[in-house]
């Protein structure tokens, strides 16, 4: 080391060997000093990096102990529009189904910004809190337009989603309502089976998705904000009668009085209405999703409703009645899509079609020509 060839060129001649510069020479192997890297093959650049597949039993176990990774996954392949992913979600499914059931889900509804996320970051917390496991999922069937509820979710969600207890997913894309809502009812059993105890589902307002919405859920929650011009728009809109509670959210500052007069009012309103679900008695309260105030009570009003329907009998006659409707909802999908994709009516319609229009035919009968087409039997 002290031979004068590892001093660098700008050394003075005449330096000692005190001198502190000296080149170093290099080292076999990586510059940190571990074995190189460098002859190592590299992976073919043109094969993308594939995750390693998974069985029908790898979905299941993973799901069945807890994975999270599994879980997203899994809910990945039921979220996939691809036929053979389809087949393979089924079947994982039917292996879930028997561990199913065991949660609590609750619907949480509201014209946008009435805190629906906020309402359910302060809950979830909470509920994590008290020992729960909680998942969040979501049905907007407007988020394959705008593409803004992910973000606003994962941001407005942060405290929960930062939790090992919670599990969010954002509302799947792309597709119809009735697309959207299969995969949510299927992503909720899922989550049940990886062992979470209450699921909370988000839709928006949107007349639809809150039906959509209330035909998976045990309770389903209304939350209203004043000052949205009309005090009472939720029961002119008719979702004040599938609602289990309303909460009139951001009754903090200013706005409380006006929060509670509008509770108020609504309570009166309510007591015309006939009740969401029988032997319950649908109520307006009042609370802050940002404060917290009032949301310890809307989940004492949950448990009392599970408490009460479970005694009557009612929620467990309610859930066999949604898994009954929810056969139906397929059969009729599945009837439909194979209907509309037959060559012989996508042919056939279009001249029937026109003659209805032009009055030549009358719309009955033109149906029962067009469905004469597939099933000559149907009268
Ligand atoms: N003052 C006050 N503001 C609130 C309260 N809850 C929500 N907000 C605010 O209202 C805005 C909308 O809240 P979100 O929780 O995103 O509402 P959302 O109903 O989930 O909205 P969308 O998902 O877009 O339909 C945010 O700026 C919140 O901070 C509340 O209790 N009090
Ligand atoms: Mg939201």
């Amino acid at each position: 080391m002290d031979d004068k060839s590892t001093k660098p060129a700008w050394t003075p001649d005449d330096a000692s060997d005190a001198f502190a510069g000296r080149v170093l020479p290099g080292v076999v192997g990586g510059h940190d000093g571990l074995v190189s890297q460098k002859d190592k093959p590299v992976r073919d650049a043109k094969r993308p990096f594939l995750r390693p597949r998974l069985s029908e039993q790898d979905y299941a176990a993973g799901v069945l102990s807890g994975d999270r990774v599994i879980l997203a996954r899994t809910i990945t392949l039921i979220e996939s529009n691809a036929p053979r992913h389809f087949d393979q979600a089924q079947g994982v499914l039917r292996q879930l189904l028997p561990h199913t059931g065991n949660a609590l889900r609750i619907g949480i509804s509201g014209v946008p910004g009435a805190g629906k996320s906020s309402l359910i970051e302060t809950l979830g917390v909470k509920l994590v809190e008290m020992g729960h496991q909680v998942a969040v999922l979501a049905v907007d069937p407007t988020s394959s337009i705008t593409k803004g509820s992910i973000l606003g979710d994962k941001t407005r969600m942060e405290k929960l989603a930062n939790l090992p207890e919670a599990f969010i997913r954002p509302s799947p894309t792309g597709g119809m309502l009735g697309g959207v809502a299969r995969k949510t009812r299927e992503s909720m059993l899922v989550c049940e089976a990886a062992g979470f105890d209450v699921i909370l589902i988000e839709t928006v307002g949107t007349g639809q998705s809150e039906i959509t919405v209330r035909s998976m859920v045990d309770f389903f929650l209304l939350v209203l904000i004043t000052g949205a011009g009309d005090e009472l728009q939720g029961i002119k809109k008719g979702v004040v009668e599938i609602a289990d509670a309303i909460l009139i959210n951001k009754a903090d500052g200013e706005n409380k009085i006006r929060a509670q007069s509008a509770r108020a009012e609504y309570n009166r309103a309510l007591h015309y209405l006939t009740p969401a679900t029988a032997g319950w008695r649908t109520r307006a309260y009042t609370g802050s999703a940002v404060s917290g105030e009032g949301i310890d009570n809307i989940w004492s009003v949950i448990q009392a409703f599970q408490e009460k329907t479970n005694a009557s009998g009612v929620f467990q006659a309610r859930r066999r009645e949604q898994t009954k409707a929810w056969l139906h909802t397929l059969i009729e999908e599945q009837l439909h899509t194979y209907f509309y994709s037959q060559p012989v009516v996508k042919e056939q319609l279009p001249l029937i079609e026109k003659a209805v229009m032009l009055g030549d035919l009358p719309a009955t009968a033109a149906a029962r020509q067009i469905v004469h087409l597939l099933w000559p039997d149907v009268n």
